[in-house]
């Protein structure tokens, strides 16, 4: 072997391993910082009472009735309404006024105050329920802190698949700075304003029990998650277009890949 082919074949190589390196960096890409998540449910497992939380934070959920059906990505949660529940054993949420985002699909089994993710006592500014607005025969996507509300418009029960965001954004202090998002799609805001300090401290995240009002969730429910930043329209869409785990960059192991796979896109 000459010198000169030597060389060229090590360039060829090196050509070869950089684009092997790029196509694995690309399969672990992600829009989302990982830090950021506090809990994140994608219901792939398939059966068992335990939703394993991809998180760094190891909030495994306890499902109680729920079974485990075709969903968005993968498998879901079916809640029949009566009593199905899942709890984020030792976690109760994110407190006082910090921003947050709270994610998830959900088809509908009828319309109804369905109870989706829930925290915080029954008490003024404290309390933190994602739920149902009812609306007549139809109903829209709803956060309340008790004394104040803010819903959408858009009708989610309406037996089809609907990504659902709400957004606390930085440097808000009331009710109705949240941002509210149905398919990607920013929703108006109705209902009375409320100052916030919600409690992080008395009741652990519930998806699916209506705790202190309202009813349980009936329906299918699909790659939950909650942010401790306020995500952005485009991150909300990416999650809603790509699915969590690529978002996140998991690997197919369900575990978050390392730094070096993120392309951070904001
Ligand atoms: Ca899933
Ligand atoms: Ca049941």
């Amino acid at each position: 072997m000459s010198v000169r082919s030597w060389s060229e074949s090590v360039l060829i190589g090196l050509i070869v391993i950089t684009f092997g390196l790029l196509v694995v960096s690309n399969s672990y890409s992600a829009v989302l910082d990982p830090k950021t998540v506090e809990v994140a449910y994608l219901f792939d497992e398939g059966k068992g009472t335990v939703a394993k939380d991809i998180s760094e934070n190891g909030r495994d959920g306890d499902i109680s009735g729920a079974k485990y059906v075709e969903g968005v990505f993968g498998t879901c949660l079916d809640y029949d309404g009566n009593d199905d529940n899942l709890v984020v054993t030792g976690y109760a949420g994110i407190g006082g006024t910090d921003p947050r985002t709270t994610v998830f699909w959900f088809k509908a089994g009828d319309t109804r105050e369905h109870s989706w993710v829930k925290w915080g006592p029954n008490l003024t500014g404290e309390k933190y329920y994602v739920r149902a607005h009812l609306r007549g025969a139809e109903c829209n996507l709803r956060i309340e802190v008790a004394g104040g509300q803010n819903f959408g418009a858009d009708n989610v029960c309406d037996e089809e698949w609907h990504h659902m965001a709400v957004v606390f954004p930085k440097g808000s202090d009331a009710v109705k700075d949240h941002d509210l998002y149905v398919d990607g799609e920013l929703q108006s805001k109705e209902g009375n304003d409320q100052a916030m300090d919600t409690n992080a401290k008395d009741q652990e995240v519930n998806m699916g029990d209506f705790l202190a009002h309202h009813q349980f969730m009936f329906g299918l429910f699909d790659e939950v998650a909650i942010f401790n930043v306020d995500l952005s329209e485009d991150q909300i869409k990416a999650i809603m277009d790509n699915g969590l785990q690529a978002a996140l960059g998991v690997d197919p192991q369900g575990k978050l890949a390392t730094s070096w796979g993120m392309i951070k896109k904001y």
